[in-house]
């Protein structure tokens, strides 16, 4: 899987998707991740990604020149082009698993006030919005989004059964149920009796459980009850 992230801070980028097993992915050959500066797709001796918006307003608009050059350079056929922006379709698990069957994948980043349409008109097949909050880039979300992906990938991650079992994947029901590991005793906090009993079936039993009581907790929206 090829994906290619353009931004004016692909600093932001890299740190996260260089180091760990995202890294490790890059490395083996099994994901080519590759960082571009929109400042190298802009022309004159500025070197100016911003201007003034039409119709006013505060702050800079980002120009569509640089995006558009960029795209036109690094587009191979079948390529889909994803653009980071709160105004997006909210980013869940099964659109991470659509795209992770993707074999190019090209993220277009904004900052300041926003990015010209024609942008997202002509060059965008799908805005994605990480969450309802506001950043001062995309490229953080950009990472988020690949981060996603990439350790869907067959081989990123070593043990496959735990891509199966986590939080959101199958119907995206319920989280998960807690974990522990040794110690069994830590400062006077034990472990879950259930757990050392080798009693696989009540084991099981506990996790739908817990994994019932947190999802009421934390997100009763996903138990349709709220
Ligand atoms: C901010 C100028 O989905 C969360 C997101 C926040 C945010 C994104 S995506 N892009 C930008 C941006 O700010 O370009």
């Amino acid at each position: 899987m090829r994906i290619d992230i353009v931004t004016i801070f692909p600093e932001i980028a890299e740190g996260p998707l260089r180091s760990s097993i995202m890294g490790r992915a890059g490395e083996a050959g099994i994901v080519d991740v590759r960082f571009h500066d929109l400042r190298e797709y802009t022309t004159g001796k500025h070197r100016k990604a911003d201007d003034l918006p039409y119709g006013g307003g505060p702050g800079m608009v980002m120009k569509p020149e640089p995006f558009f050059a960029a795209v036109e350079e690094l587009k191979t056929e079948g390529a889909k082009v994803i653009f980071l922006t709160p105004q997006g379709k909210p980013f869940r698990q099964a659109k991470a698993v659509d795209l992770s069957k993707e074999s190019h994948l090209i993220f277009l980043c904004g900052h300041y006030e926003g990015v010209d349409h024609r942008v997202v008109e002509a060059l965008v097949d799908e805005e994605i919005s990480i969450g309802d909050y506001v950043l001062t880039n995309g490229t953080l979300a950009a990472a988020v989004v690949v981060d996603a992906i990439v350790r869907l990938v067959p081989g990123v991650v070593g043990d496959e059964r735990s891509i199966e079992e986590e939080s959101f994947s199958g119907d995206g029901s319920r989280l998960e149920a807690p974990h522990y590991t040794r110690p069994a005793e830590f400062r006077g906090m034990e472990v879950p009796p259930v757990l050392l009993s080798g009693n696989h079936a009540e084991i099981e039993k506990w996790r739908r459980q817990m994994a019932e009581e947190r999802t009421r907790a934390n997100r009763p929206d996903l138990l349709g009850e709220e």
